[in-house]
Formats: C-alpha cells, structure tokens, sequence
C-alpha cells in the first residue's frame, strides 16, 4: 500500500489501493463513478491528510491545556512533565469519556421514549413485555398487581438513574447483572462506577492540567467509566428498544447498493443511532394518505433504506434493507436514488451535505445535538412524534417530485442473509447452553469471536472485517457482529448460511447442523450485549470465569470513540480485545527499523503498552493486542483460543 507507517508496523491505502483491494464491488463502483462525476469523497480528503501525523497516531501528542499543544517522547516531557505514559492514557480515557457520552444520550433518549409511552404523551404501546418482566425481576422490582406500563416506567427509572447518579454508590443494574466473580474484583480494585453522567465529568477534571498525574491510578478510572458505558448505556440503550420495540426477530434479507435501484418509489434512508423516530417512520410510510401523496406525486410508495445503526436496529426487527456502514454513507447517497436522508445522531459525517446537494437529496436533521449545514430541521418531539414523521416523509415526497430528472447510478449488487440473532436465538439454535458448550469444549467451534466495531479509511474499504472474519471462520471460529462490521460482513455475504463452506469443516458441520450462518449479526452496536449474554450464559454453563472462556473481542477497523469504550469494556470483563488498526494505545508490536535487514525488528517499551500488553493478564485477565494485518490478527486470536483450551484440557 502506498502510505508506510514503519513505527506503527502498519500501512495505508491510497485510493487506487481502496478500489484493488476492497471487497465489496459495488462500492467500487461507487467510488470510481464519483470520481468521473468529480465530486469529492472521503478517499480524497484521505489522501489530502497524508502523512498523518506521527505523535496523534501515536496519542502522544497533548492538548489539555493551553500551555502547549506538546508533543512528548520518550526524550521529551510536556512543559508541565507529563511523560509518554501519562499523556497517551489521558488522552485515551478522553476519547471512551467521548464515546461513553455518545452511548448514554441515546440511552437516554429511548427511556425518555419508554417514560413518554407509559405515561400517555407518546402514542405507540411497549411491544417488548418480555424483557420489562425480566428487568424488573432482576432488579428487584415490584410486580405484584401492577400493569406492564407502570413496570416499564419503573425500569425506565431505574435505568435512567444508573446514567445520571450523583451520589457515592455502585450503578445498580452492574450490581443486579454482571458476573459475582466480576463485580467482586471490580469492587477489589475500587473501580466500580457511580453512573455515566458521573464518570464523565469525574474522567474531564481528572485529566485536566494538573491532576491526576500518575498513570496507573488513570488506568484505574479508564476501567470506572468502561463499566460505566457497558452497564450504563450499552446495556440500558439496547434493552430499552426491546421494551419499547420488541426483541430481534430472526429473518432472511437482502442488503447491499443493489436494494436502492428496485421500485419506483420515494427513497427515504435513516441514518444514526436512537431509532426512535426511524420506528415512528416504518408506521408512517404505511398511512394511506401518506402512501396517496407518494402516489399522487407518481412514485408506487415510500420505502425505507438503512446506514449505520439505526440501520442495523430496524434491520434485526423488520428486515429494512441496509445499504452501509459510516464509510459508505456519501457513496449510497452518490448513487442518487435516496429522495432523503433522515438523520437522528452520531455517524453522520458533514461530508454527506455536499454530496446530498449534487443530486438534490434532501437532508433531514432531526436531533437538536446533530445539525448539518444546509439541512432541513425538523426536531423529533415525542409528544408529537406522529406529527414529525408526517412532515419528514412529506419533505422526502416534496424531494421526490423535485428529482425526476437527476442522475442515477445504482450498482445491481446485493446479497441475503439472516439477520435477527440473540442470545438466546442464537443457545436455541446449537441446541441449548448445554449443547453449545459441548459443541465448543469438543472443538467443533474453536471459539467465539464479535467482530465489532466501525470502518476506517486507514485500510481498504472493508477489507479488515472481511479478510479478518473469513480468516476466522477458516479457524473455526463463530462470529458474532455488530454495527459497521457488520454492515461489511452483511455485504460480503458472509452472513448467509451457505458461507458455512468458507468456514474449517468443524465450525462448517456445526453450523449446517444448526442452520444457521457462521456469521451471526446480533444488531446494532448497543446490541454488544447480546453478544455479552451469550459469553456469560456459555460461562456460566461451564461453571467457569470469562477469562477461562475462548472468547473474543475484536474491532478491525476501530474508527469512533464509542468503539474505544467498547473495546475497554469487554477488556474490563476478562475478554481479550484485538484492534485492527494501531489505535493510541501503542501495545508492543515488534517494529521494523526502517532502512534496516528484513529481520531488524526492536519491541518499543513503553509502559503503558506494557500494561495493556502483558501485566493486565495478571489483574484482568485479559490483554489487548493491536494487529492492522487480517491473516496475523487471526493467527493471534487463534493462539489464544488453543492456549486457554490447552489449559483447561479440552481439545
Ligand atoms: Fe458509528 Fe454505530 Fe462505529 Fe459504525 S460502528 S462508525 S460508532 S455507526 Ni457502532
């Protein structure tokens, strides 16, 4: 690839190596129409960044003061004697501070939704009665003679606290919810958390000039608001949609580019993370007067596409088509077939308005925390949520009548694949806890592995997912995925049932015997924790700890700071994490010397790589490894997967 990285160990694509090596042909395609047509994409502004620099890849550059920006190395302490640990862990517990926040709004947004059913402002019922009796038992609810409603709102409650605690004591769905043997060692090393909110703010002033400066005692609260963003907003923002929306429904679909050229009809894409308004679109597009107005403006109805999570969320419940993940976003709005692009929050880049104005899309917005520049602005109000989807659909037909003429080029490509999965989908399918486990103790699933997480232009466009997964399943490993990976996985087909002939003939025999694809989509990210529930039932069923367990947790394309928490997390909880792509927690990676032989390699110290390298083994019980290359991240998460089985004697 074009752009070497030797100090990272690792390289970057230009565009020409994007279109060799993707992949997804579709996107391709894409990519070289726009192109022709010159607009810009995010591949020309990757190439006008080239070389990135040195110290943010390496997160030593600092800027949480005014006294620099310093950029400190081993030689070089910041002005006000920060070294290289401190200042590459402050930074990084910055950036899953960021992505816990990100996380915890559209928590909040859907328990204000739960709130808004049970007490009448929001039209709609609760869909998933399921799991509010569920919660409520877990956590200690009362029942007795009281109507499903009055529960939820309970929970509702309940959950909302854990986001937004001020006072000194451990969030209490942690406490109702993770493993004993977890909750006792979190309690040990003092890092259990007070609530999001209070985790945040707590990680803002510790990090600010002057205050914590020893680097281990940092470590420490990178762990507090880890936990804090899994029991705090991943757990409660994926449970909410349950209760508001129901549970995932397990399903054969078709995604890709190709679902935008069928039907002559108004194309709506929604886009973001709180589905909240996306759900209140899926009733609308099928009211009669709505359907008229399309009709009326000559289209035969309104049909809905998904990008991102909110993609991912209405995917696992209807069967939505998906199109792509964060990267491809200007490329499926390039294709001109989108009459609008709805937007709620997070993942929306503004690259997208310049690209929406060539071919007349109307861009919505619809979060008062996420504007884009020349949207339309029509804020989502729960108590009126019927009325805000008529006017966005109604902009969307408006657009409609305007594009007749605008180009289109929509690639034909889709694929199918089931969708839908869960925890307990997932047991049912290998036969129960019971049947699974044996499955995995006798090695005909070597391991599980969630292949989670975002897209980045520092490989391929979704290059790393796929080589990865497809590496993976050669080994015998199950996959699990959630989110942008997702959308990669979902692309590459590998979330058929017929990519069980990619896969080693154990996991291939395993999952043609159960029915199910290698690759098993769980949802959106917020839907971690059902990826989560599964390692812990498979745990508990083996009466055996997380860390003993051959799991796994791998983003190979991290690219948002919500992806840094989540990895932080399943660390937190003994589950060894692989980044894909060098992220600023530089692990030691043997380096090649640049001008040297080809086996002058040096291992960096450094203490935090140390830390999160080696001795977090000891504490955690789990290690982060960082390898941008598909086939050795593989073989990495290969060898664990044989020394934990090797060490608990099964084959
Ligand atoms: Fe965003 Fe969730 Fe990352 Fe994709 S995977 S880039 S966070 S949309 Ni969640």
């Amino acid at each position: 690839m074009r752009y070497k990285y030797h100090y990272l160990n690792a390289e970057m694509p230009d565009t020409a190596d994007v279109l060799a090596a993707t992949p997804n042909p579709a996107a391709r395609e894409m990519m070289e129409y726009l192109a022709e047509q010159g607009i810009e994409t995010y591949l020309d502004r990757f190439a006008a960044q080239q070389p990135l620099c040195r110290f943010g890849l390496q997160g030593t550059c600092c800027r949480r003061c005014l006294w620099g920006p310093c950029r400190v190395t081993p030689r070089k302490r910041g002005v006000c004697g920060a070294d290289v640990p401190l200042v590459v862990i402050s930074n990084h517990v910055r950036m899953v501070a960021a992505g816990c926040a990100a996380h915890g709004q559209h928590a909040r947004l859907r328990l204000e939704a739960i709130l808004a059913v049970a007490e009448g402002r929001m039209p709609g019922e609760l869909r998933g009665a399921e799991r509010v009796w569920w919660l409520a038992e877990r956590f200690g609810l009362p029942v007795e003679g009281r109507s499903l409603t009055q529960v939820a709102a309970d929970v509702a409650r309940y959950l909302l606290a854990d986001l937004g605690r001020v006072e000194r004591e451990p969030m209490r769905a942690l406490l109702a919810l993770a493993p004993p043997e977890r909750v006792a060692l979190w309690r040990e090393l003092d890092v259990l958390p007070t609530s999001a909110f209070s985790e945040v703010f707590e990680t803002l002033q510790r990090t600010s000039l002057g205050t914590d400066s020893d680097w281990r005692n940092v470590v420490l609260q990178e762990l507090r608001v880890s936990l804090a963003f899994f029991w705090g907003c991943v757990v409660a923002a994926s449970w909410a949609s349950e209760m508001l929306y129901g549970p995932p429904r397990r399903q054969t679909v078709r995604v890709g580019f190709g679902t935008l050229g069928e039907g002559n009809t108004v194309k709506v894409a929604v886009h973001g993370h709180a589905p909240v308004l996306a759900e209140e679109l899926m009733v609308a597009t099928q009211r009669e007067d709505l359907v008229q107005e399309a009709r009326a403006a000559g289209a035969e109805g309104i049909d809905l596409y998904g990008i991102c999570c909110t993609g991912q969320e209405l995917l696992a419940r209807y069967g939505i088509p998906t199109t792509s993940g964060i990267l491809g976003q200007e490329l499926v709005i390039g294709t001109g077939a989108l009459d609008a692009l709805v937007v709620d929050q997070q993942c929306v880049i503004p690259g997208v308005s310049q690209v929406a104005a060539c071919f007349g899309t109307a861009v919505i917005t619809t979060s008062n925390s996420a504007r884009l520049e020349g949207a339309t602005h029509i804020p989502l109000d729960l108590e009126r949520i019927e009325e805000v989807a008529e006017a966005v659909l109604r902009e969307a037909i408006a657009a409609y009548s305007r594009r007749q003429e605008r180009p289109r080029h929509v690639p034909t490509a889709t694929q199918t694949a089931q969708v839908g999965w869960d925890d307990r989908s997932i047991l049912d399918a290998f036969g129960g806890r019971a049947e699974m486990l044996r499955l995995i103790r006798e090695g005909e699933i070597k391991g599980i592995a969630t292949l989670v997480s975002c897209n980045t232009p520092k490989v391929p466009y979704e290059q790393s997912n796929v080589a990865l997964a497809r590496e993976l399943l050669r080994r015998n490993v199950l996959v699990t995925t959630t989110g942008c990976a997702s959308h990669a996985l979902l692309n590459a087909g590998l979330a058929d049932p017929s990519a069980a002939d990619l896969a080693g003939e154990r996991l291939a025999r395993a999952c043609r015997q159960a029915g199910v694809p290698p690759v098993l989509p769980v949802g959106a990210c917020v839907d971690n924790t059902r990826t989560m529930f599964l390692f812990l039932k498979l745990a508990e069923e083996a009466g055996l700890d997380l860390p003993q367990m051959p799991f796994f947790y791998v983003g190979a394309e991290p690219g948002n700071e919500k992806a840094l928490g989540m990895g932080m997390a399943f660390f937190a909880h003994g589950i060894s994490v692989l980044a894909g792509y060098p992220v600023p927690v530089p692990v030691p990676l043997p380096v090649h010397v640049e001008g040297g032989d080809i086996d002058d390699y040096v291992r960096p110290r450094n203490e935090i790589a140390d830390f999160f390298g080696d001795e977090a083994r000891q504490v955690i019980g789990a290690k982060i490894y960082v390898e941008p290359y598909p086939d050795l991240a593989a073989g990495t998460i290969d060898m664990e997967f044989r020394r934990k089985r090797l060490a608990l004697g099964w084959v």
